[in-house]
């Protein structure tokens, strides 16, 4: 059963919704230099070489040697309007409101706040904007709960400083963040220091042999930059106000075994090691876990960490563990039949269960057995903070849209964590991915439409940005009314 207080509500995330990328000052990030792909066409970094010829290179690989980020004409950034929100969150929040929501889960654009990233006094207008979102949120009694760093990190920062590789990073996050924790005291109480923070590694297993030893010391070190730099912004955020509820972020898989071999099983294990309790336990426990020497060990990585860092982990525990879920994925030592993509993952397909048009498992179960394995774990509060189907969506003459398939997965997630709240798990709250249509983080695409709320917008960016709600709007609401119990 939910509780009373249980925080129901949506998310989005800053450069997939708020367009506006050069508006009032704000600073280019590096989804800026992404462009649109789809479902069999990778998202492509954007750049010239040293010789001044225009290229570019599949999301999350490096750039050539000496070539530097650009916007080329000829190419379309997706993110560059998102579905701009920026101009338009009045109408969105109140739409929101309409539903009923307890939570809305937004992030802040680093760049919007300090554009190179390393200014020693933030944009103003950037700091206003966000005053002015949380401001609508209070108008309705909705928490907000806050992103700090959701894939936007500065261009500048990559170009200039080589981004997370260079610790330097950690000072100019933890600068960002002081300034999110005393702009907005008394408006924000919930934070996440970093989205998926597990992806960096996920992503290099993903490209399989194409990533090298090198790649995985640069993640390993990366993340490591990236965990004290979390650590520390718990600690400002503890400081600034002790009723701050600051969490990780973890992209979260149920891993299964493809088979019953014992080398499957063991797979298995090392999969949850590797993918999703290696990153937890950094910032659950404030430390390394005791397998973390065997997975550097495999890529010959070697980190620096200094004793302060370690000091650092300790002292800047999270409060609460976050998470995203869409899928579950089979690992397997025997080659496999069929595979299948998903979110930061890839795998044997599971005969169980069904597929999204992109491909992603539907596994309302393996929502429950990681909510029941991860609260056994760490025992924290726990939010859902990201789930949802990615769908494509049609309007009818009359303008309604029918997306009952969209209902169905979130009936069937939320019936499971009503199963595991009965089974001790504390989670306090559920905030729906991309609860209003946005741009996708994989794709680019407009198309993959995860909302409650349909926004008029195409592939190609046209549209007029019009907002409609879809039958699943009216759901949630109902949803929300009766705490869960009408699904
Ligand atoms: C997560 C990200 C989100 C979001 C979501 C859905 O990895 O935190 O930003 O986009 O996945 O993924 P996609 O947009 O690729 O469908």
């Amino acid at each position: 059963m939910f509780s009373e207080s249980f925080l129901w509500g949506g998310a989005i995330a800053a450069n997939q919704a708020e367009g506006a990328w050069n508006v009032d000052g704000r600073g280019p990030a590096k989804t800026d230099v992404t462009t649109g792909g789809s479902v069999k066409e990778p998202r492509y970094v954007t750049y010239v070489d040293k010789d001044g010829n225009p290229g570019k290179v599949a999301h999350g690989r490096p750039l050539p040697e000496g070539a530097s980020y650009a916007i080329l004409e000829d190419c379309y950034y997706p993110n560059h309007d998102g579905i701009d929100f920026y101009h338009r969150y009045k109408e969105d929040i109140a739409l929101f409101a309409g539903m009923g929501f307890k939570m809305f889960r937004m992030s802040i654009s680093w760049s919007r706040l300090y554009p190179h990233g390393d200014e020693e006094t933030p944009n103003e207008k950037g700091v206003e904007f966000y005053r002015n979102v949380f401001k609508e949120c209070q108008k309705y009694g909705i928490e907000p709960l806050v992103t700090i760093w959701h894939f936007d990190t500065p261009l500048y920062l990559e170009e200039n400083y080589g981004g997370w590789n260079n610790r330097r990073l950690i000072g100019f996050y933890e600068r960002f963040a002081r300034t999110c924790f005393t702009e907005y005291k008394g408006l924000v109480k919930y934070w996440l220091t970093f989205n998926e923070i597990n992806n960096t590694v996920m992503m290099l297993d993903l490209f399989g042999n194409e990533a090298g030893d090198a790649e995985y010391q640069a993640g390993y070190q990366q993340l490591h930059y990236q965990f004290v730099a979390s650590a520390r912004a718990v600690q400002i955020g503890h400081e600034t106000d002790p009723d701050n509820m600051i969490g990780c972020m973890i992209c979260g898989i149920t891993f299964y075994p493809g088979t019953c071999d014992p080398e499957d099983i063991l797979l298995n294990r090392h999969s949850w090691e590797r993918g999703i309790f290696y990153c937890g336990d950094v910032q659950c426990k404030g430390k390394y876990p005791t397998f973390a020497k065997r997975l550097w060990a495999e890529h010959k990585v070697n980190l620096d960490i200094t004793e302060q860092d370690l000091k650092e982990l300790k002292n800047g525990c999270v409060d609460m563990y976050t998470f995203s879920y869409y899928m579950s994925s089979v690992v397997s030592t025997h080659k496999a039949q069929e595979t299948v993509s998903g979110n930061f993952t890839a795998g044997a397909k599971n005969p169980y269960l069904q597929y999204s048009d992109w491909g992603w498992a539907f596994d309302p179960k393996g929502l429950r057995y990681y909510l029941e394995m991860i609260y056994d774990r760490y025992e924290k509060p726990i939010m859902v903070v990201e789930n949802g189907l990615g769908a494509y969506d049609k309007i009818e003459e009359d303008g309604s849209i029918h997306d009952s398939y969209r209902i169905d997965y979130h009936r069937e997630h939320i019936k499971e964590m009503a199963n595991a709240i009965d089974n001790g798990v504390d989670l306090i709250g559920y905030t729906t991915w991309g609860c209003i249509d946005l741009v996708s983080a994989g794709t680019g695409e407009m198309r993959k439409r995860y909302g409650f709320i349909y926004v008029d917008k195409d592939d190609e960016g046209n549209g007029t940005y019009d907002r409609r709600k879809k039958d699943s709007y009216y759901w949630y609401k109902k949803v929300i009314e009766s705490r869960g119990t009408e699904l």
